[in-house]
This record gives C-alpha cells, sequence and structure tokens, in this order.
C-alpha cells in the first residue's frame, strides 16, 4: 500500500469532486486482482483517510492525487426503436479525477432485447470522457414497451473512488421504448432466406444481413477475384406480405466498403419476376438508411445495388417492414 504522490485535479465541479480529491489512498494493484469486484470497491472503502487540511481549505498542490472517479452516462439519454432494428447506443465514462483508469463495464439489457457485446473494458484517461458505442437488437417477437438497458462498473483498475463507485454499481440505465408502427409490422427473420447475386463465402454470405449483429456482414465477393456492381441480395420472406419499407444498417467498424449509395428495390411474388417498386440514393456513412415503397403481395424482396463504395455491396443488417395478407 502506498500514497500517491502528485497534485490534486482542479476539478470539475461536481458533487462528487469533493470526495475524489485525495480522501483516499490506493490498494495496490496486485491486492485489486486477487479480490472479487464487489469486495475491492468494499476494501475502497475501508481506506479511507482524513481529508488533507489543505485539501479542505481549497489548497490542493500538497495533497495526494485523487482516486479515479467515473461516471457513467448514456448517448442518446433515451432511445425508441422497433422490433428487428439493431441499434447503436454509447455508454460514456466520465472520470472527474486525476488519474487515469482501466474499466470494465457490463451491458444489461432487459429481455428479450439482447447485445452482441455484454462486456466493454476501455481506459479513461484523467479528466476525460471516453465514448463506447454498443448493439442491441431488439428480436421479432419482442412486445411493444419500456425495457432497461442497464450498464454498470464492475472492476476498475486502479479501484474507483467509494461514492461513485456505489453509483456506479448500481449502474446507469437506458430507456429503451419498443413501439411498432401502424401497418409497418416486423418481416420475421427467422421465417425468410436470403440469397445474394454475390457473395465472398463463407464469412459474408448473405444470412448475416438479418443476424441482429452489426459485427457480422454480407459482403460481395472480393477475393481472390472480385465482381463489379451491379449486385443484388433477395429475401425470401416465407410468406406473402404487404411491404412498404426496407431498413438498411451499413458496415459500423469503419471500413465503408461497400456501402450502397445508389439502390434500386424490387419486388416478386414467384422469386423469377422482379418488379421494381423504388429507387434512390443514400449517403456513403454508417448510419442506418431506409427505403420507403409499396410492394402488395410480395413473397420476394431485391435489394439491388447499383452504386456502392469501390464498387462493392455490403450490409450489417436489413429489416423488412409491412403486413402480412391473408392466406399466405
Ligand atoms: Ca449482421
Amino acid at each position: 500500500m502506498r500514497t500517491l504522490p502528485g497534485p490534486v485535479p482542479s476539478g470539475s465541479g461536481r458533487p462528487e469532486d469533493g470526495v475524489a480529491s485525495g480522501r483516499f489512498r490506493r490498494l495496490s494493484r496486485k491486492v485489486l486482482l486477487a479480490v472479487p469486484a464487489a469486495f475491492s470497491l468494499v476494501l475502497a472503502a475501508h481506506t479511507t483517510a482524513p481529508v488533507p487540511a489543505a485539501v479542505a481549505a481549497g489548497h490542493p498542490a500538497s495533497a495526494p492525487a485523487a482516486k479515479p472517479t467515473i461516471v457513467l452516462s448514456t448517448e442518446p439519454e433515451v432511445l425508441e426503436t422497433r422490433q428487428c432494428l439493431t441499434e447503436l447506443p454509447r455508454v460514456q465514462l466520465t472520470n472527474t479525477s486525476g488519474q487515469g483508469a482501466f474499466a470494465d463495464i457490463s451491458i444489461t439489457p432487459e429481455e428479450p432485447l439482447w447485445s452482441a457485446n455484454t462486456r466493454v473494458s476501455t481506459y479513461v484517461p484523467a479528466g476525460s470522457t471516453v465514448s463506447v458505442p454498443v448493439q442491441i437488437y431488439v428480436p421479432e417477437q419482442t412486445p411493444d414497451g419500456e425495457y432497461d438497458l442497464r450498464f454498470q462498473v464492475i472492476r476498475s483498475t486502479p479501484s474507483i473512488a467509494l461514492e461513485p463507485a456505489l453509483a456506479s454499481r448500481k449502474g446507469v440505465v437506458l430507456t429503451v421504448t419498443v413501439a411498432s408502427a401502424p401497418g409497418r409490422d416486423c418481416v420475421p427473420p427467422s421465417g425468410m432466406t436470403v440469397t445474394a447475386s454475390s457473395s465472398q463465402e463463407p464469412f459474408n454470405a448473405p444470412t448475416y444481413a438479418i443476424d441482429g449483429r452489426t459485427a457480422t456482414i454480407w459482403h460481395t465477393h472480393w477475393s481472390p477475384d472480385r465482381t463489379y456492381l451491379p449486385q443484388w441480395i433477395t429475401f425470401d420472406l416465407g410468406g406473402t406480405y404487404d411491404v412498404v419499407e426496407l431498413s438498411y444498417q451499413p458496415r459500423t467498424e469503419g471500413n465503408l466498403n461497400g456501402t450502397i449509395t445508389a439502390y434500386t428495390v424490387l419486388a416478386s411474388t414467384d422469386g423469377e419476376t422482379f418488379t421494381e417498386v423504388t429507387s434512390g440514393t443514400w449517403d456513403a456513412d454508417r448510419t442506418r438508411k431506409t427505403a420507403e415503397f409499396h410492394a402488395p403481395g410480395a413473397r420476394y424482396i431485391r435489394l439491388l445495388a447499383t452504386e456502392g463504395v469501390s464498387d462493392y455491396a455490403s450490409a450489417a443488417e436489413i429489416a423488412l417492414f409491412g403486413q402480412q395478407t391473408s392466406g399466405s
């Protein structure tokens, strides 16, 4: 056990700064790694030291450095979505102290919502905010309603200051409101079959466009030889629907290759004769795109990419919306 050297930070003016300012002694890294996270928080409670007189009097120069203090928030603060969509909210970690820290954050969506990443580990520099995107998927069977998406600090190195730690153990909750739109039910991905005119098998197969994960993508063939646009991806809906909307989530990891920038949507009743129902352009970025149209009684929907980044087509997620027709 040792007392941290160095000056106390100037602080952000938050109420917790008084807690963080030099009242704690740091546990050794060895001890921190040897005890469960919850216990380390308790230990922190027993390693507090009196506030140095200089700090209490507003003269921080002679005080030890503050323990890391991490405050959680979300962006956005509330989230509205629909069934079959993948959302990418962000959890923000603000370190209000003068000491950097590694933090492990747990991500717990209320069922049936689920997340492809349930933990995030990141380094948060002193006095900084780190914003980390997470994936949330709303499955097809999700009833309309409000759901909690909870973020909690489950461990930090060094351990975080006591009172903010308790707040972090409780966590921060992002309220996710799921509300279907009239006439725009999600066409269930579980009933779909997906094919494409070109795909890089097996890792970028067409089915990765409907698996609820943005990290998995359909991508046109790129190695060892490549194909060029136009190329298509076609959804056999497994039934007959009046389809009115297609949602397109481009890949999100930073590489925009294949992001579709010009498209045509076609519909078919037999999978052989396709009729155009709309066409348009999308921006070459990672934000989710929408195409609206009216394809009554469709069994098949085809997204034809006519232009895309680097003359490829790719998709992290595609969802279709409409109403099932009688007799299908
Ligand atoms: Ca995917």
